[in-house]
C-alpha cells in the first residue's frame, strides 16, 4: 500500500456532518486526504501529520471553499420512458384526472412506454437525469422499478439501474417496487396481481441480485396494508430489507406497517399518525420527506415534522424524481423545499441529504466526512453550508470526487 495518499485537499470549510458538537459537524481551516478510495484524514490543517506534499501525491487548495459528503439522493425513480408534460398542460388547461387518464395519461401511460422501451433506449433516455443530479452534487442515488410491472420489464429497469452507476461512476441502490400501480393486463383482479408479484416476479429479483430492497406504494389508490404485507413478508423470506411509500395522500397506517418490519424508511409522511411515528422511533426507520411530491400535487397538509423530532425519528430528504406527481431534477431544490416549505433547518435537510440518506439506503459507509467513509466529496462555490438550501436552482458546484477519484470539475 502506498505511503503517499492519494490527494490532499487543505484550506476547506469542511461540513462534516458528524455529530461533533458544532453545527453541520463544521471544521473551519481543514484539510482532507484520501487513499485508495477512502477518507484517511478530515481535520483541522494544524493536525497534519506532516508537511503537505510529503504526505499526498496531489495537493490542492479549496481556498476556504465549502466542502461537504457526496450528496445521497435516497428516493428516486429516475429511471422511465416518455415523460408525462402533456398531461401537465392538459391538467392546467382544466383537464380532469379522469380526462386525463381517458387520453391515456397518469402512471399507466408511463408504464406503457417503459415496456416498449428496449433496454438501450431507456438507459439513454434515463442518464442525462441522472448526470444533472451528479452534476449538482450527488454521488449516490437510489432508484426503483415501479413502471415495468411485469417481470421482464421490472428486470430491465434495475438493470438499467445499475448501468447508471457502471457507466457513471457514482453509487446507485436499486428497489424493487412492483406493487407501484396495477398493470392494465390485471384491471380489476388486484389480488391475482399481488400473487404474481410474490410468487413469480419478487422470487426471480431476488435471485438475480437485481434489486438491493423492496418498496410498495401503500394508499387506498394503489395497494392495501394487508397486500403490502404480502409483499414484505415476501422481501423478507428472500432476505431483502424493505422501505414504503406511506400515509402520502391519507393515513393508512403506513408508517406503522413500515416500522413493523423494520423498514430502512417510510417515505412522504403527510398523513402519519402518532402511532406509526413512535413505532418508527422505536424500529430506528428514517422518516424520507418528499416535497417535491408535496408540491406538484399542491398538497396542504404538511408532514408532522415536530413529531418526528419529539420521537427521535431521523429525518432524510430525497428529490422523488418521476414523471407524474415529482418532476425534479435536482436534490438541492428538495432541500430548498423542505426548508421552505416543511419548515426543516438547513442542517437537518443536510443531513436529511447525507448521513440520514444513507440510513435509509443501508449504507454505513458514506454520508460523513470522516476517517474510514468513502471518499465521496462536493467542494462547493459556497461559503455557509446553509447555502446549499437558501440559493433556488443556480450551479453551486465546483468539483465532485466520487471514491476518490474526480468525477465532476465545473
Ligand atoms: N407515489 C407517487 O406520488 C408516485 N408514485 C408513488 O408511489 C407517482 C408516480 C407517477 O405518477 O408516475
Ligand atoms: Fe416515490
Amino acid at each position: 500500500m502506498s505511503l503517499l495518499w492519494d490527494g490532499l485537499l487543505l484550506d476547506c470549510r469542511l461540513a462534516t456532518m458528524a455529530a461533533n458538537g458544532t453545527a453541520f459537524g463544521l471544521v473551519d481551516a481543514a484539510a482532507l486526504g484520501w487513499n485508495d478510495g477512502r477518507i484517511v484524514f478530515a481535520a483541522p490543517m494544524s493536525a497534519l501529520p506532516g508537511r503537505p506534499a510529503a504526505l499526498a501525491r496531489t495537493v490542492d487548495s479549496a481556498h476556504g471553499a465549502l466542502v461537504t459528503p457526496g450528496l445521497i439522493d435516497c428516493h428516486t425513480h429516475l429511471v422511465f420512458a416518455g415523460d408525462r408534460a402533456a398531461e401537465f398542460d392538459l391538467r392546467l388547461n382544466g383537464a380532469s384526472y379522469a380526462e386525463i387518464a381517458k387520453a391515456g395519461g397518469g402512471i399507466l401511460s408511463t408504464v406503457a412506454k417503459t415496456r416498449a422501451a428496449r433496454e438501450d433506449e431507456l438507459l439513454a433516455q434515463s442518464l442525462p437525469r441522472a448526470r444533472m443530479l451528479l452534476a449538482d452534487g450527488v454521488t449516490t442515488l437510489e432508484i426503483k422499478s415501479g413502471y415495468g410491472l411485469d417481470f421482464a420489464s421490472e428486470a430491465k429497469m434495475l438493470r438499467v439501474a445499475r448501468r447508471i452507476g457502471e457507466t457513471l461512476g457514482i453509487g446507485v441502490r436499486t428497489t424493487f417496487l412492483g406493487a407501484h400501480a396495477l398493470p392494465p393486463e390485471f384491471a380489476g383482479r388486484q389480488a391475482d396481481y399481488v400473487d404474481e408479484a410474490c410468487i413469480h416476479m419478487l422470487p426471480q429479483i431476488a435471485q438475480t441480485g437485481l434489486a438491493d430492497a423492496v418498496d410498495a406504494f401503500c394508499e387506498n389508490i394503489a395497494f392495501t396494508p394487508s397486500e403490502v404485507r404480502r409483499v414484505f413478508e415476501t422481501a423478507r423470506a428472500h432476505g431483502l430489507p424493505v422501505k414504503l411509500h406511506a400515509d402520502q395522500l391519507s393515513d393508512s397506517g403506513g408508517a406503522a406497517l413500515a416500522a413493523e418490519f423494520g423498514a430502512l424508511s417510510a417515505d412522504h409522511l403527510e398523513y402519519a399518525n402518532a402511532a406509526g411515528i413512535a413505532a418508527m422511533a422505536a424500529a430506528g426507520s428514517v422518516a424520507v420527506m418528499l416535497p417535491g411530491a408535496f408540491y406538484t400535487l399542491r398538497e396542504n397538509t404538511l408532514p408532522p415534522i415536530e413529531a418526528f423530532r419529539r420521537h427521535g425519528v431521523a429525518l432524510a430528504v430525497a428529490s422523488d424524481l418521476n414523471p407524474g406527481t415529482s418532476p425534479l431534477l435536482s436534490l438541492r431544490h428538495a432541500m430548498n423545499m423542505a426548508c421552505t416549505l416543511f419548515r426543516m433547518t438547513p442542517e437537518e435537510a443536510l443531513r436529511g441529504a447525507t448521513a440520514h440518506a444513507a440510513r435509509a439506503l443501508g449504507l454505513t459507509d458514506r454520508g460523513v466526512l470522516a476517517p474510514g467513509q468513502r471518499a465521496d466529496f462536493v467542494v462547493w462555490d459556497a461559503g455557509h453550508p446553509a447555502e446549499l438550501c437558501y440559493w433556488i436552482g443556480g450551479a453551486l458546484v465546483r468539483r465532485v470526487v466520487v471514491g476518490g477519484r474526480q468525477a465532476v470539475s465545473a
